[in-house]
């Protein structure tokens, strides 16, 4: 009899034990950002492509919640990726543009970011892939410690690219040393002089297996020309076709370490941005050239970092956000046959513009969140950005934080039919632009209508350009002379927001 009680209590605290965990589970679950870079918002078949097959992001999108007005906060990878981890406008930083691979760390080791937030939290943090946020306080050395960088601002782990592929150093560096490193062989990146005897794309054009434009055009590696000069580190520098594998494995190796505890991981693929490099066993897969072939890829890198979360039993307790830095570009400095080979496929859907243009294919992107038993599938048309991420999830872990930009909204990221962002500020190249509702106000700006060798409209006019999304979602018809009340009202409110920011960049004349 006592042997019976003793089971029956054994079985009982187990229950009890087993249930105190599930309810630390729902509190606390993981959480994954996965952070393409140049992914159009018509890139993705749940997003309405036709000519391209992407079942693993499909998969997130339809038993999670798809957002259709879902934002980058900007049309370029560093602003958005500043504000994807600070909850912070860019715009209020004028430091936040495109980085060449030696610039400063761009976030202040003071400032709250994701990471951060979530380590101080009990989550361990990791960033794998790119990162284009600096490094450092100005003039690193490659060959010792590079410091400030991601795990100073909140990442207990990190292997990252440094700027972008295109860019020098094209070597990885893991928690501040670069990867493979050989210190007989010691790195030296200069961005505007080369080094003498150094082959660059220019002079030595029969070392290239793919031709780049004249600012991609210096430092070959793997035969690639890239933006910048490097000398040295041979035995550290990437082979971009497998670029996609060594990411993912550490992506798996991170999940299956970590998969006891709570887990942040940021994993910033670097497909579909340039030099487009697949791996042999996706050349061909899309008949798209590389471009399709390396969203094919990404989605493949996607797939299998589903199978390992459900592998170590962690799919239900983790929460999956999946997004993109900016809109699409087909010609980026390389030639690769984006455009040749496109075929029927729109990368913007039927979205106006592209990547560095403050028309919506700009920063309107796929915005995806999965969470398996706990968000209800569906889409939602409600207006969010990345930007709302830091906040929202501060609310998930129940720690509020104060935050000028960052929204919560969790509930909505989580399935709930409830609204999202009245308003939204939207930022291309210095440049910015205000959605309240379904109205776009792009004020005047001076400079080109068009990136020519892109084919990209840059939103630029002299007048004032009003769109209502809600019949025109492709921008045609503007609205700003026949409704001129609704102008004004919209450069209001977008003025009071931004202020300053929009003055210097703009060419109307302020006193
Ligand atoms: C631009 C590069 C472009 C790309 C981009 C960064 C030139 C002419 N173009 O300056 O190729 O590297 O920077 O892209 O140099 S992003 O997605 O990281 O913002
Ligand atoms: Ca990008």
């Amino acid at each position: 009899m006592k042997y019976v009680l003793m089971v029956i209590a054994f079985i009982v605290l187990s229950a009890c034990n087993h249930k105190e965990k599930k309810v630390n589970e729902q509190t606390n679950p993981n959480i994954i950002f996965i952070y393409l870079d140049d992914l159009g918002y018509g890139d993705v078949s749940a997003y309405g492509a036709t000519e391209l097959e992407t079942p693993n992001m499909d998969f997130l999108a339809n038993n999670g919640r798809k957002f259709v007005n879902g934002y980058a906060t900007s049309a370029t990878c560093t602003p958005s990726r500043y504000a994807l981890l600070t909850g912070q406008y860019p715009w209020r930083n004028r430091n936040a543009k495109i980085l060449p691979g030696t610039a400063p760390l761009l976030i202040d080791t003071t400032q709250t970011t994701v990471p951060k937030m979530l380590r101080n939290n009990g989550y361990n943090t990791a960033v794998i892939g790119k990162w284009h946020l600096g490094l450092g306080t100005g003039n690193v050395d490659w060959n010792s410690h590079i410091s400030p960088g991601p795990n100073e601002v909140g990442f207990d782990y990190s292997f990252i690219m440094a700027a972008t592929q295109d860019r020098v150093p094209t070597v990885y560096i893991k928690n501040g040393y670069v990867f493979n490193h050989n210190s007989e062989d010691p790195i030296e990146i200069d961005y505007k002089n080369n080094f003498s005897g150094e082959p660059t794309g220019e002079n030595s054009p029969h070392l290239l297996k793919m031709k780049g434009d004249p600012q991609h055009n210096r430092t070959i590696v793997n035969g690639v020309p890239r933006i910048g000069h490097m000398k040295g580190g041979q035995s550290a520098r990437w082979i971009d076709e497998d670029m996609a594998d060594i990411f993912l494995d550490e992506v798996k190796a991170y999940v299956k370490k970590e998969k006891d505890q709570p887990f942040f991981l940021y994993y910033g693929l670097q497909q579909p941005h340039v030099p487009r490099t697949p791996h042999p066993r996706f050349v061909g897969a899309t008949g798209m050239g590389p471009r399709g072939d390396v969203i094919a890829e990404a989605d493949w890198c996607i797939g299998e970092l589903i199978k390992t979360l459900k592998e170590v039993g962690v799919l239900e307790n983790t929460l999956i956000f999946l997004s993109s830095d900016n809109g699409p570009v087909l010609d980026d400095g390389y030639e690769d046959d984006a455009i040749e080979k496109l075929g029927k496929h729109t990368p913007t859907g039927n979205l106006r513009g592209g990547k560095y243009s403050l028309y919506e294919a700009g920063t309107r992107v796929p915005f995806i969140t999965y969470w398996k038993g706990h968000i209800e599938p569906g889409v939602s048309t409600e207006i969010i950005s990345q930007v709302d991420w830091l906040s929202s999830l501060s609310n998930l872990i129940k720690q509020p934080v104060n935050n000028l930009d960052s929204e919560n909204h969790l509930d909505l990221l989580l399935g709930k039919s409830v609204k999202g962002r009245s308003d939204i500020i939207l930022e291309a190249t210095s440049r910015t632009a205000y959605r309240q509702g379904d109205w776009v106000l792009i004020p005047p700006y001076p400079g080109p209508k068009m990136f020519l060798t892109k084919g990209i409209e840059t939103g630029n006019s002299s007048e004032f350009q009003l769109y209502n999304l809600a019949d025109d979602i492709s921008q045609q018809n503007n609205l700003a002379e026949k409704m001129p009340e609704k102008r004004d009202e919209m450069m209001a409110a977008f003025i009071s927001i931004v202020g300053d920011a929009y003055k210097q960049t703009s060419r109307l004349k302020f006193d």
